[in-house]
């Protein structure tokens, strides 16, 4: 088990940690991911199947966000990848300069390439917590309703990639995929789409070859 604390502390200038971050980031060659989407959409399970995919060759590390327990970073951290979890214990999205702790620690263990960062579950609009991630990924599951793009317009605004998850329960909803995916497209012409199901690890060449492009 790898798992660190950060206690939330005092509110600080945000853009100057993410610049921070990005700044740091930019000197070790790592990409930063900030994935984020509603409670239960499946970001820890992206994540993971994305761990398992790539962690022979590539090193990679998590920085885990959590209102309250440790259960995603335990997860995330049994695939053997360092992990630092944050536990914001409030609601929002999580903020650059907890990032930037969570950084540190992290980058004073290993030479990564890749941190993934999941976010707290949450819909609003993130470019308020700018954190100096290299891509914004928004994971939307399937079964969230056709309209949830033109409903959170936000957060889809600004993301660089938006996944579609949970395509394994296509059949057992209304949701037409179709119709989700041009909601998107309206928004955002420039965003990568993929869709993929983690639970039956379907999907994720798609997202690897977006991923290859993008770093
Ligand atoms: N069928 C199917 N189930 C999935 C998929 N991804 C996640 N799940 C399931 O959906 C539930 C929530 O998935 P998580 O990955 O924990 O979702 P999350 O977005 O990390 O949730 P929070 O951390 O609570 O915000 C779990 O029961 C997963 O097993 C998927 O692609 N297909
Ligand atoms: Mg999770």
């Amino acid at each position: 088990m790898n798992i660190l604390k950060i206690i939330k502390n005092e509110d600080s200038p945000l853009t100057l940690w993410a610049k921070e971050n990005k700044q740091l980031l930019n000197s070790r060659g790592i990409k930063m991911f900030n994935v984020m989407g509603i409670p239960g959409a499946g970001k820890t399970a992206f994540i993971e199947e994305t761990i398992r995919q790539l962690k022979d060759r590539i090193s990679i590390g998590v920085i885990a966000g959590q209102l309250t327990g440790a259960q995603d970073a335990e997860k995330l951290s049994g695939l053997g990848v360092p992990v630092c979890l944050i536990q914001l214990e409030q609601e929002g999205l999580l903020p650059a300069h907890l990032i930037h702790e969570a950084l540190q620690v992290l980058c004073a263990q290993q030479t990564l390439d890749l941190i993934f960062v999941e976010n707290i579950g949450n819909l609003c609009c993130p470019s308020d917590y700018d954190i100096g991630e290299f891509t914004k990924v928004v994971v939307v599951d399937v079964a969230a309703g056709q309209n949830l793009a033109d409903k959170y317009p936000g957060i889809f605004k600004d993301a660089q990639v938006v996944v579609f998850s949970k395509t394994g329960l296509l059949p057992y909803v209304d949701t037409d995929l179709g119709v989700m995916k041009s909601c998107v497209n309206r928004l955002n012409s420039a965003a990568y789409i993929c869709e993929l199901d983690s639970l039956h690890r379907s999907g994720f060449d798609q997202w690897i070859d977006i991923l290859s492009k993008i770093v």
